[in-house]
């Protein structure tokens, strides 16, 4: 084009079709918007009551009685339709109520406030509902936005936090809980709502205890996209199956994964290495392993139950018990993930895509105690000392003297039988930049930050050392199809029986053929061939030999990716939309029954939304002690993969499958993208559906 015909930039920009295409707000947007979620039947009644569930029972932790007397007794409680008219009039009264986020943003946040904030005008619209800006810190500092039907507007159905975005200030001294009382009574509030994972509903449970002389209500929400808040009853039945953002989170992962699935096996050259969030647990490797099929995936909780038979059996024979046989060690896990890269390569497949959770390194022995060490030893550290130990010690040179001195135990203060002189020669010698993640700075509840850690290059550097080791021993090879390799010979005018029988172990028997382990070089192969008297000695091999030779010889490539704060980002899927509008719904149920320390679920998220049931749960008795900055605390215990459910068993079951370490096609399956409208087998978690069976 000539530039004298250029449409000038002006008109261009201001064009109706450039204005369309490139507008901030897209279709997409304003049909998210638009959508109505659904309702669960007992909120289109004029108004709701509080039914205890004295059925469902937990067993209570002592500590938990003794610091939470004030919310201790709290029973589950179901939302059902109120009758009675005396009920009314604290339901309808006029409330001022504050919402913050808390931790890591989940798919759905938006919904629980547009909910909270649907349910709480209806009853009154004099109601007010306040936003603490940039989480709890928003509590501490009086830092707030009121939520108008406006904002709400222009976030409903969409992801992120957002609005009011979020952040993992803890409130865990008495400055901290006066600061926050000061601020509920500024406000006038009646209630406070946190929405949050285990640690801060373990918040919302002090602070319920602490408001509670203030009438100032304090109700928590399940959110966080690892999906290790689930609630079950000391009789095992399941009052909450999962918390939200976990759903379109997987899904979000699942069609990443599936992508790269399709783009291994149409490329054939590439291992795809892909690390997925969640912080501990491995639910989002599990379920993202059911959306894909991808050919291995490793789940922490599996690797800590695992016990080496072999090494069992041997030391058996020697009259010994080998303890260093139970449990998962890196170097053994390694040797797991070789041993299928190499089954598939030898079928032809020397690609493939693997799934690593991001907190395997958790369930790993000999991690875990670096792990639980170097948060004790931090921890003391920044108790005893004015400064941080890690502004103390900023360089990872200065962090490993000061583990070197403390095994050598220098001054009698700094003496720690946390770490001995065999700690830190196990721990020099792992690579540098695997120290410097394990000493990384810990979060503001003493969690390990694991998303900081580049766990897939530490078991992939292991893996790739290994994969030498064996492809010089001929034990890693490319099979080559036995068609190709007869087309090719034939077409060259060799004997391809002769030549294959000196070349391959397998000729004759197999569909893929693997070259001997003896022949490792082009020196090797010419060996085998003048051996076979196919070729005089001094004479070159055939050029066709050489290529199927060197096609044989694997090249181990990787792709790594990280998935995570992706789907963090990602807009929800319509299980997370309908979910989250009703957990708003819920606790504004709960609020205005005047409930306190409970916990807004939905019971029958793995069941047809026709059978969803808002219950409040008392926090304090999924509450119990923990480690936590090297000391015990009170805290939501944690739920994690559960080897006997029904999800994990499939997955075991289908492994080999899914591995497809045979010839053919792999089994691939694509989820497809998050979608909030239609119907499909992903309306819910595969994992939950699974585990309702
Ligand atoms: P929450 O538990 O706060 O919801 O956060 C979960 C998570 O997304 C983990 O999966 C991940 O390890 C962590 O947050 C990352 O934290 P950060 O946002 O501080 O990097």
């Amino acid at each position: 084009m000539k530039p004298s015909s250029r449409i000038d930039i002006e008109t261009l920009l201001n064009h109706s079709k450039t204005e369309r295409a490139i507008a901030d707000i897209n279709k997409e947007t304003i049909e998210r918007r638009a959508f109505l979620p659904k309702k669960c039947k007992v909120f289109s009644e004029r108004f709701t009551v509080l039914q205890d569930q004295p059925e469902y029972r937990f067993t209570i932790d002592q500590e938990a009685e003794k610091v939470l007397p004030g919310i201790i007794d709290n029973r589950v409680q179901k939302i059902v339709p109120g009758t009675q008219a005396d009920e009314q009039e604290l339901y309808f009264k006029k409330r001022n109520i504050g919402i913050v986020f808390s931790g890591g943003p989940a798919p759905g946040g938006h919904n629980v406030i547009a909910g909270i904030f649907d349910a709480a005008k209806t009853a009154n619209p004099d109601s007010r509902i306040y936003g603490f800006i940039l989480g709890p810190e928003g509590i501490l500092e009086n830092a707030y936005v009121e939520i108008t039907e406006s904002l709400v507007d222009a976030y409903r159905n969409l992801g992120g936090f957002t609005m009011i975005k979020t952040g993992r200030t803890k409130i865990d001294s008495r400055k901290k809980m006066d600061l926050s009382r000061a601020t509920c009574k500024a406000l006038n509030l009646d209630a406070l709502m946190i929405v949050g994972g285990d640690d801060s509903n373990t918040n919302a449970a002090f602070l319920a205890q602490e408001l509670k002389a203030d009438g100032i209500q304090v109700i928590g929400i399940p959110k966080t996209i690892d999906g290790d808040i689930q609630v079950k009853t000391e009789d095992g039945e399941v009052l909450c199956a999962i918390s939200f953002g976990f759903h379109t989170a997987a899904r979000a992962f699942a069609q990443n994964i599936s992508n790269l699935c399709t783009d291994a096996g149409s490329d054939i050259k590439y291992w795809h290495i892909c690390k997925v969030m969640g912080r501990v647990a491995s639910h989002l490797a599990l379920e993202t392993t059911l959306q894909t099929h991808a050919n291995l995936t490793l789940i922490g909780e599996d690797l800590a139950d695992y016990v080496d038979q072999d090494r069992l059996r041997e030391a058996e024979k020697r009259g010994e018990i080998d303890y260093t046989a139970y449990g998962m060690t890196l170097r053994h896990l390694s040797r797991l993930i070789c041993d299928t890269i190499v089954k598939r390569a030898a079928c032809g497949k020397n690609y493939g895509v693997m799934i690593i959770p991001e907190g395997v390194l958790e369930f790993i022995n000999e991690i875990q105690i670096f792990i639980i060490k170097l948060s004790t030893i931090i921890a003391e550290f920044n108790e005893v000392h004015d400064v941080d130990f890690h502004a103390s010690f900023p360089s990872l040179d200065a962090r490993l003297d000061y583990l070197r001195r403390l095994a050598r135990g220098i001054s009698d203060r700094e003496a720690s039988p946390m770490w001995n002189l065999r700690d830190d020669e196990l721990f020099n010698d792992l690579p540098s930049f695997f120290q410097e993640g394990l000493l990384v700075e810990r979060d503001t509840h003493g969690n390990f930050q694991f998303s900081q850690v580049k766990t897939e290059k530490i078991v992939m550097d292991m893996v790739t050392d290994y994969l030498d080791i064996l492809r010089e021993k001929g034990l890693y090879k490319v099979g080559i199809n036995a068609d190709a390799y007869r087309t090719a010979m034939e077409r060259e005018g060799l004997d391809a029986g002769a030549f294959g029988g000196a070349i391959f172990k397998n000729y004759g028997s197999a569909d893929y053929l693997l070259v001997k382990e003896t022949i490792i070089s082009l020196k090797t192969l010419t060996q085998a061939v003048v051996g076979a008297g196919l070729i005089e000695e001094g004479q070159a091999l055939p050029e066709v030999v050489v290529d199927i030779f060197k096609k044989s010889v694997p090249k181990f490539k990787t792709q790594t990716h990280f998935y995570g704060y992706d789907g963090r980002g990602s807009d929800p899927t319509k299980f997370d939309c309908n979910y989250t509008y009703n957990l708003g719904l819920t606790a504004f149920s709960l609020i205005a029954n005047g409930a306190t320390g409970q916990m807004a679920v939905i019971k029958n998220l793995e069941h047809k939304f026709c059978k969803w049931e808002p219950l409040g749960i008392p926090i304090s008795s999924l509450m119990h002690l923990e480690e936590r900055k090297g000391k015990l605390a009170l805290v939501i215990e944690k739920s994690i993969v559960d080897v006997n459910s029904n999800a994990f068993r499939v997955v075991t079951a289908l492994r080999q499958k899914w591995m497809a370490a045979e010839p053919g096609e792999d089994c691939y399956r694509r989820p497809g993208p998050v979608r909030f409208t239609g119907i499909s087998e992903e309306d819910r978690p595969i994992t939950l559906m699974l585990n309702s069976i």
